[in-house]
């Protein structure tokens, strides 16, 4: 079986051709803005080309909330999406093939939840990407609630105050620790800005930058710490451009150690790597 997989992230599309569960094959795009459905199909099928003809489905795993009706932003700052949004129907309608969705961090901790060891029954998935997403698999089950919402952990508020996450709420883990909270944090700091790849670089010899990074892993830790009170889970599974990032994984287990034994939960690195949500869009067709 081959899938065409495609991974919407807020930053940028992966799209990859992926055989017996193997990504063959992989290309990215900038993620563009998303107005009309069509032409948001018909740009994704484009990038797909030749790999089309040989695909047997699609397997998708996007940003937002996923609903029958579309897809929605509950940050539409990480990528605002006209609501409903369409794109399965879109996708199916243009390429004759069965297309499957979920949520981006959801379909990865699905993947990510296979690659365990078989004892682990209850884990959480986090990407640390533009925004803050998540997965839970509870008693060997993806996890999803009725409306599609659970794992949206990036909007568990950590702080009473501030700053304000572009979900409407304040003090969400996502307007402290994303890519994009850091990015403003950092601007705000270094002129002429940097990016956040020489932000890392620069956090061994500059302490501001290390600051900024410790502030969004602190933030990860204590929601990592929050989601053990909560569902007593096994691990935490941690992948995402920024949570994949040189060190970040070891900041966050030192900081997790700092608190009570009872709510500390050991946290790896995503054996999917910056693939994760790419092959958890293609694994919706393992089962
Ligand atoms: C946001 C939310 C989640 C998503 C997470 C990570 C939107 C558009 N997205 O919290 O659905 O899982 O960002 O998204 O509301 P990424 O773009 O960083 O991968
Ligand atoms: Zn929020």
């Amino acid at each position: 079986m081959r899938t065409l997989a495609i991974d919407i992230g807020g930053t940028k599309i992966a799209l990859g051709l992926v055989e017996q569960g193997t990504l063959v094959e992989r290309r990215q795009i900038a993620t563009p803005t998303v107005n009309d459905v069509n032409l948001f199909a018909d740009t994704l099928l484009e990038c797909a080309g030749e790999w089309l003809s040989r695909c047997d489905n699609i397997g998708v795993s996007t940003t937002g909330l996923v609903t029958e009706q579309g897809i929605s932003a509950i940050n539409p700052d990480t990528l605002a999406f006209p609501a409903p949004f369409p794109l399965a129907q879109a996708l199916e309608k243009k390429s004759l093939l069965p297309v499957s969705m979920l949520n981006d961090a959801q379909a990865a901790a699905w993947f990510e939840y296979t690659q365990l060891d078989s004892q682990v029954e209850n884990m959480a998935f986090i990407t640390v990407s533009t925004g803050v997403g998540g997965g839970i698999i509870i008693n060997g089950r993806l996890h999803q609630g009725q409306s599609g919402l659970a794992g949206h952990i990036g909007h568990m508020s950590v702080s009473l105050s501030e700053p304000k996450c572009g979900c409407g709420q304040i003090g969400c883990v996502e307007a402290i620790a994303s890519g994009t909270a850091i990015q403003k944090a950092s601007n705000q700091c270094f002129s002429p800005p940097i990016s956040n790849i020489e932000l890392f670089e620069k956090a061994d010899s500059n302490t501001d930058a290390e600051a900024i990074i410790c502030q969004s892993a602190q933030a990860i830790a204590i929601l990592c710490c929050n989601l053990k009170a909560c569902l007593d889970l096994d691990v935490i599974v941690l992948g995402g451009g920024i949570g994949l990032a040189t060190g970040y994984l070891t900041r966050v287990n030192q900081a997790i150690k700092t608190r009570p034994a009872a709510f500390q939960v050991p946290v790896v690195a995503a054996k999917g790597d910056y693939d994760a949500c790419l092959l958890g869009a293609a694994f919706q067709f393992r089962e």
